[in-house]
């Protein structure tokens, strides 16, 4: 391990089992003697939202929820605001999981957007957030890939079982579901950004494995995919 930590950020649909495989993998880590944090975006304890949904309404930021680039620039800002965190945990840590990244940005807001579009889209993203903001590069993505029927019965199962857990507008639009699915899928035969691993989300993640790809016992990006 070198002085700064790796920066692993895990994407997927609602559903896809994000959450199951980072609590897996960061038990996996910790038990191997890595140093753990772990975060999530959007960072909905913030009140960065509040403020700039408050900014969209006084029309300083236009018709919002209807631009594409004017949400993504709002969660754009959210991840901005968190770098210094996010640095003083890669000082602190072997590994920071992150819970969805820049890359949600750009497979979600691709996916919005005509086909035509996309790849110019997410170069925008990149170099807004990376080149403007400048915030911490990922060393890995995990792309855990599952078809999108399955992660809406998963995403619906959880909102029956989650009490006060609502649908947000993309969940509830399964062909967006359907479209950031391949957006992603690109986006990691792309190597957007990093290095992308494609797990199998339905077969499940052996994640003693991963943990020990990600902390170099095995070159993670020699072995893409099936966990
Ligand atoms: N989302 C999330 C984006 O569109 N861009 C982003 O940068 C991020 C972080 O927000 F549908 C979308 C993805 C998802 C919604 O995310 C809320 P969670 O993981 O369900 O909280």
């Amino acid at each position: 391990m070198g002085a700064v930590g790796a920066l692993v950020v895990v994407e997927g649909l609602d559903g896809a089992g994000k959450r199951t495989l980072t609590d897996a993998l960061s038990t996996a880590l910790a038990a191997r003697g890595a140093r753990v944090a772990r975060t999530a975006f959007p960072r909905y304890d913030d009140d960065v939202h509040a403020e700039l949904v408050r900014d969209a309404l006084y029309g300083r930021l236009g018709d919002l929820s209807g631009s594409v680039h004017g949400m993504t620039l709002l969660f754009a800002l959210d991840r901005r605001a968190a770098g210094p965190l996010l640095r003083a945990d890669l000082e602190a840590h072997d590994v920071v999981l992150v819970d969805r990244y820049a890359a949600s940005a750009a497979a979600y807001g691709a996916a919005r957007l005509h086909q035509d579009a996309a790849g110019e889209f997410v170069e925008w993203v990149r170099e807004l957030e990376f080149g403007r903001f400048g915030i911490p590069v990922p060393d890995h993505h995990l792309l855990l890939a599952v078809p999108h029927a399955v992660a809406a019965d998963r995403a619906a199962h959880r909102e029956r079982t989650e009490a006060g857990r609502e649908r947000d507008t993309y969940e509830s639009d399964g062909g967006l579901q359907e479209r950031t699915g391949a957006v992603y899928a690109g986006l990691a035969a792309a190597s957007w950004v990093a290095p992308w691993t494609v797990l199998d989300g339905v077969a499940g993640v052996d994640a003693d494995a991963l943990a020990a790809r990600l902390l170099g016992e095995e070159p993670v990006s020699a072995r893409p995919a099936h966990g």
